[in-house]
């Protein structure tokens, strides 16, 4: 997988689709492959009060995402009092609706499988963001989060750009998950005994950080440690115009996020049993190379 096969690109102008049997075949076979799935011409709508939100005054500067929860109709990381705040809520629930429309007509098979998580508004600029190495998305790494083990569940993310000023998003996509398993996982340490118990009960981590997870963390924290790889791993820019859209595995396929302003984005959560090939995932990649099962 490498070059132009990393950008699968679908014409659609419509997040229903309709895409063919062949198309939706294709799609989970480039996605589980790595490849991002890049719709250059699907953009997602404000409705003429929802302009106001394009502005990064409201996002809390401790947080660089505005979050929303679908369960609890709770948002996050907002600014300000609720009065003098406008509500971000009816664009979040659309946007996470329109991602469910798309997922549904170009991945079917996921279905029965796929569960729900977060939906975020980014609406301030990354280039220039202050943040440590480990929080920093301008270095390539796979996705893993300290404190949300996702026990071997696949990262399935959604994104568009809704940049109003002509804005492309920049980002780098970075080499194979198994080039950066040869090149991290010697380094890694392994789990101390115990400390999966640990985590959870002083509340580090939601539920327990698997073996799968520590490495899955592991290989993120190194990723973008190393400086040299930073500059040195086999990568390729790639820019996402206003009004593009995106689905990418971002535990498998390596990224960076340069610059941009203004995207939404959809977090979905696929169990192994919903895979096409369960072979191709960094659960099989990391139990393969270190012999043993992870979960
Ligand atoms: O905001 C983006 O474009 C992607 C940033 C990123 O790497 C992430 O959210 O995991
Ligand atoms: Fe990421």
């Amino acid at each position: 997988m490498w070059g132009l096969k990393m950008i699968h690109i679908l014409k659609t102008k419509n997040w229903k689709g309709p895409f063919s049997k062949q198309e939706q075949e294709d799609a989970v076979v480039a996605l589980e492959g790595g490849a991002v799935l890049y719709f250059p011409s699907l953009p997602f709508g404000l409705e003429p009060d929802e302009t106001i939100l394009l502005s990064p005054h409201y996002s809390h500067p401790k947080s660089k995402n505005i979050g929303y929860d679908l369960k609890s109709r709770k948002v996050t990381g907002v600014q300000g009092t609720e009065e003098a705040t406008p509500s971000f809520e009816s664009m979040l629930d659309r946007y996470a609706t329109n991602t469910k429309i798309l997922l549904e007509a170009i991945l079917p098979q996921y279905q029965k499988y796929l569960e729900r998580g977060r939906t975020s508004y980014r609406p301030v600029e990354i280039a220039g963001r202050q943040s440590s190495y480990r929080k920093d998305d301008t270095r390539l790494h796979i996705d893993a989060f300290p404190s949300s083990p996702v026990q071997g569940k696949r990262i399935l993310r959604v994104f568009t750009n809704i940049n109003p000023h002509d804005q492309s998003r920049f980002w780098r996509l970075g080499e194979p998950f198994s080039k950066v398993a040869e090149r991290f996982l010697p380094h890694c340490p392994h789990p101390l005994p115990g400390s999966q118990w640990f985590l959870e009960r002083l509340c580090i981590t939601k539920t327990q950080r698997t073996p799968y997870d520590h490495y899955m963390l592991q290989l993120h924290n190194r990723m973008k440690a190393d400086e040299i790889y930073q500059k040195e791993a086999e990568q390729q820019e790639f820019s996402f115009p206003p009004q593009s859209t995106w689905i990418v595995y971002t535990d498998l396929t390596s990224h960076a996020a340069m610059q941009g302003q203004y995207a939404l984005e959809q977090t979905y959560y696929l169990p192994m049993d919903g895979m096409n090939s369960p072979e191709l995932a960094p659960l099989k990649i990391l139990e393969k190379a270190l012999g043993r099962p992870l979960l």
